[in-house]
């Protein structure tokens, strides 16, 4: 059975850069695996992939040696279930903000005794390069659980919710956490409310043993958050990358536009 080497880097303490796919297209997820990202989130929440479109793009991801995630589009245990079914290595679950929320993920994404997944499926094992009896037995050391803080509730509760047994890392949503402060949507900020959440998050996530994850902008962004020590990070997305150079062209010509959409 191939090894998540993404879960691995984590669980050492060393840190692991990846991106987002929010273009539901196996094509865009193979030229992807070949960037140099450590991992690729297939986007079930903010996008119009479906879970049909996301089944195709894991096995492409995982053959090309890199690491096929999926962000769910809601905690329930029928979405982890069916990305978890359908080759995902591991899941970003958004809006965790308490601890029985938290506990739902683990036991939905974990096999007995861990947790309650539910046993079928196919391609969970074929896209670990084995079959389905290794599977069941290992992939509880294998799948990544990567639960969202991006909201003031979860900051208030990170401590209970960071103590569940079996989460693996801890990922900001810079802008949710924003808007829920009542602020506008951002990836950074000066405000000392976000910033003040920021290390509270980061603090508890050492405390407990997960990894500290956070959505970034671009590359000097990337950079700031690993220099401090920040471990799983996501810089923007494939469609962010093309809107972003569309935007520097059309402008340097005089176009118009600015490339002024979301990064993610
Ligand atoms: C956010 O910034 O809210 C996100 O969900 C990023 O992944
Ligand atoms: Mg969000």
């Amino acid at each position: 059975m191939k090894t998540n080497s993404v879960r691995a880097k984590l669980r050492s303490g060393e840190s692991s850069v990846g991106t987002w796919l929010a273009l539901p297209d196996p094509i865009f997820a193979k030229l992807m695996s070949s960037t140099g990202f450590e991992w690729l989130t297939v986007e079930l929440e903010h996008s119009h992939a479906t879970i049909e479109t996301a089944a195709l793009c894991f096995p492409i991801i995982a053959a090309s040696d890199c690491v096929p995630l999926a962000r769910v589009p809601y905690n329930s245990v029928e979405n982890i279930k069916r990305v978890l079914d359908t080759g995902a290595w591991g899941i970003v679950v958004p809006m965790v903000n308490s601890r029985a929320e938290a506990e739902a993920v683990v036991k939905a994404a974990r096999y007995r005794p861990q947790g309650e997944r539910s046993v079928g499926g196919q391609l969970h094992a074929a896209n670990f390069a084995t079959d389905a009896g290794t599977y069941y037995a290992k992939a509880n050391d294998e799948i990544l659980i990567v639960l969202m803080a991006e909201h003031v509730d979860a900051i208030e509760n990170i401590d209970d919710i960071l103590s569940v047994p079996g989460i693996d890392a801890v990922f900001i949503g810079p802008n949710d956490l924003h808007a829920s402060m009542g602020f506008a949507p951002a990836f950074d900020s000066e405000d000392p409310t976000f910033n003040a959440a920021l290390k509270k998050v980061y603090t508890s996530a050492l405390a407990h043993g997960v990894a500290p994850g956070i959505h970034v902008a671009d590359a000097a962004q990337a950079q700031r958050r690993l220099d401090e020590g920040w471990k799983m990070i996501a810089v923007a997305s494939e469609v962010g990358f093309m809107l972003d150079k569309a935007g520097e062209i059309t402008k340097a010509l005089g176009l118009g536009g600015d490339g002024a959409l979301a990064k993610y």
